[in-house]
């Protein structure tokens, strides 16, 4: 009798144990698939399955033709093969023969050396094909749209030598119409990547590499630096807007030109003030939409992102959504929202220290000026 009941215990602590391992098992996927990339930015916005530009698409084609199909046909052959043999092959009760004993067999090893490596060379030779036809510059024949890229810890930075504009944070391009961007970068090494419209290209300082592409869809997309560049790498992300050509032209006659002044006695026009004399903001960020495209880049890099129309950008500080809220939070407290960044290192704190930080009412008067542009 208590041979039988310890057995009994026996047996349910092993199902207890088996039933836990299975809920870490599958607690485990749930957190592996919440935390990674995809489920964090919010769904389909980042998701490189639903392309939205043609270099994405090329790209999401090669994936699901040879290397998704032919994953599942392996996975198929090998899974059927092995359930058969584990099933047809059982030991039938009462069954004692040992099966014969086999050591190597060399036509067996060459055959699964040989039929991987025939997979691979057929996934290997459309994917080399379509590296080198990706990021071809079309030449100065085209109608693309040429924008120079340059990356910051932790911002971008978009110049349009065609029209003279610089902007920052949102890309701006034009539907159907191909895009030849020219990334480098002003630091260390970033990687300029907005996964709906096209793959991934590194920014290195002091080289160019051509990122060439054409939007298919109008709207917003996402981009993230895609290359570890410090504390706030997470954080250097921007937007591609999208427009029709009627829509882009506005933009751009918009942007030839600097906002008009707040209209004076406003709140505003206090804000205006402030921005270019006690507060600082000057001596980091210009207010001025336009550059000249005939100065060398290095020459004309400001400390800060150009805030020319701040109103019309999608996000604040790279990462955050434009609201009133998130200006202000920005500007009265850098270095709890973005810490390390040079607006938190050298000048919100370098201000702490110096007990000189903005009340909220200049604060608000800052952020009703960069909300009347
Ligand atoms: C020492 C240089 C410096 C000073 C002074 C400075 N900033 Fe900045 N600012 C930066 C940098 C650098 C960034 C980009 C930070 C990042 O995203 O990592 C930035 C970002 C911003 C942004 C977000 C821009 C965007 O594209 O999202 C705003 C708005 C801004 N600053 C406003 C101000 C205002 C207002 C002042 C004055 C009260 C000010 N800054 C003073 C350097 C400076
Ligand atoms: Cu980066």
């Amino acid at each position: 009798m208590c041979c039988g009941e310890g057995t009994g215990r026996v047996k349910k602590t092993r199902a207890i144990r088996l039933r836990r391992s299975w809920v870490s098992v599958i607690s485990l996927i749930g957190l592996a698939s919440s935390t990674s990339g995809c489920g964090v930015i919010g769904g389909k916005i980042a998701s490189t399955s639903d392309p939205a530009g043609d270099q994405a698409r090329h790209i999401w084609d090669l994936f699901v033709v040879p290397v998704w199909w032919l994953s599942v046909a392996v996975f198929l052959l090998v899974t059927v093969w092995m359930l058969l043999n584990i099933v047809l092959f059982r030991r039938k009760p009462g069954d004692t023969r040992i099966p014969a004993q086999v050591h190597g067999n060399p036509r067996l090893e060459i055959a699964w050396t040989l039929i991987p490596a025939i997979i691979l060379a057929l996934i290997a030779i459309p994917s080399t094909r379509l590296v080198f036809q990706l990021n071809r510059d079309p030449g100065p024949g085209s109608n693309a749209l040429r924008v120079q890229v340059i990356g910051h810890q932790w911002w971008w930075e978009f110049r349009y030598p065609e029209f003279g504009i610089v902007t920052a944070g949102d890309l701006h391009l034009v539907v159907d119409r191909p895009v030849v961007l020219s990334i480098t970068s002003q630091d260390v090494i970033h990687s300029f990547w907005p996964p709906r419209l096209a793959g991934k290209v590194d920014a290195i300082p002091g080289r160019e590499n051509t990122l060439v592409f054409t939007p298919e869809e109008t709207g917003v997309f996402y981009g993230q630096c895609a290359e570890l560049c410090g504390a706030q790498h997470a954080h250097m992300q921007f937007r591609v807007v999208v427009h029709s050509q009627q829509e882009f032209d506005a933009w751009v006659d918009k942007h030839r030109r600097p906002a008009p002044d707040p209209a004076p006695g406003t709140l505003a026009a206090t804000g205006k003030q402030l921005f270019e004399g006690a507060a600082g903001c000057a001596g980091c960020h210009s207010m001025n939409p336009t550059y000249d495209p005939s100065t060398p880049i290095n020459k004309i890099l400001a400390v800060g992102p150009n805030l020319a129309y701040f109103s019309e950008r999608q996000t604040v500080a790279a990462f955050l959504p434009n609201t009133p809220e998130n200006l202000h939070r920005w500007i009265a407290e850098t270095e709890a929202v973005k810490p390390y960044s040079i607006m938190a290192e050298k000048w919100w704190k370098i201000r702490a220290q110096q007990n000189q930080l903005l009340t909220p009412e200049e604060v608000d008067a800052i952020v009703a000026y960069l909300r009347s542009q």
